[in-house]
């Protein structure tokens, strides 16, 4: 049994179990409490707020969390990140009034600049030789200039739409966050098997998002051409038709390259082409 740390509830929560579900593993979440058993799954979840999984990962409270690279680098506990998940995309950055000139990190100088995120922005200032107060606000940093308590603010930005409705703008991106897996670097080897294999599905869900399982008709001269068209990870797969002269022939394209494949083999005479999602590539 192994325990993963995930959020409650906000931002990260619904993409964390659905990201868990996607593996595999039922979370029972219908009537969710402080920890749950996966169904099936040798794991037990642990739901914390975001700001608690680094450090309860760190004391071994739980084995596994998964948490904004954010919250990781600002509390700085001795945790393993072992996978970037691909969800919770979003930076930290400063932001300034509007109206204001920026000609560079200067600008702050002497100024107050309210955040959630001290230790991640004091870094910054000390890299750029900066001197400001850095006035620590754990909620609507947004509201912190307009309200006359900082010059200026230190907070996540994804879509921007917040510090533009409050008269701000993005001068700095200083630090790239998306949602990580982490883990404490003492797991027994039970427990390192189990993270093996939610690795190891993981890496069968991320080969499998950009691909899509095609199938079509083929008159069999066209067969040689279709292969050079389509090469799969091996060769494309083809069977007999009943119809003398034509085979069926399948394969695994990216979904980028789709339509210039789906019009190539239509060229050669492909016909009743089915185009279908690819839910897991296990290699
Ligand atoms: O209650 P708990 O402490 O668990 O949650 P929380 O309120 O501290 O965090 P939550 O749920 O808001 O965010 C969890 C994590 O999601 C963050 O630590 C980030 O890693 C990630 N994330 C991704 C975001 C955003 N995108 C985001 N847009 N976290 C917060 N925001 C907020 C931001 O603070 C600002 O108020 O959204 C606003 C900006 O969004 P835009 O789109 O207007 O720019
Ligand atoms: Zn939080």
């Amino acid at each position: 049994m192994l325990r993963i740390a995930i959020q409650s509830k906000g931002r990260l929560n619904e993409e964390s179990t659905a990201m868990l579900r996607e593996l595999g593993i039922e979370i029972d979440d219908s009537k969710r409490k402080y920890l749950s058993n996966a169904k099936n799954f040798p794991v037990e979840m642990l739901y914390l707020r975001d700001d608690d999984i680094p450090g309860v990962v760190a004391s071994g409270s739980a084995s596994l969390g998964i948490v904004g690279l954010n919250e990781v680098e600002e509390k700085g506990y001795p945790v393993e990140v072992v996978e970037k998940l691909g969800f919770g995309g979003c930076r930290i950055s400063l932001a300034i009034p509007k109206a204001d000139v920026y000609e560079g990190p200067q600008y702050f100088e002497g100024k107050v600049i309210a955040t959630s995120y001290p230790k991640i922005l004091k870094k910054f200032l000390d890299e750029n030789g900066v001197n400001a107060r850095i006035e620590v606000i754990t909620g609507s940093v947004e509201v912190t200039p307009a309200a006359g308590i900082a010059d200026a603010i230190f907070d996540i930005v994804s879509s921007g739409s917040t510090l533009v409705a409050n008269n701000l703008k993005e001068v700095e991106k200083v630090f790239f966050s998306e949602a990580v897996l982490i883990s404490n670097g003492n797991l027994s080897d039970e427990e390192k098997e189990i993270l093996a294999e939610i690795q190891f599905r993981l890496e069968s869900a991320r080969n499998s998002r950009d691909k899509k399982y095609i199938l079509m008709n083929l008159p069999e001269a066209s067969l040689d051409e279709a292969i050079r068209i389509l090469p799969a990870m091996k060769s494309p797969t083809v069977l007999p038709l009943a119809e003398k002269g034509w085979c069926s022939l399948h394969s695994v394209v990216n979904t980028g390259d789709l339509w210039d494949k789906v019009r190539a083999l239509k060229a050669i005479g492909a016909e009743g082409i089915l185009v279908l999602d690819v839910n897991k590539i296990i290699l």
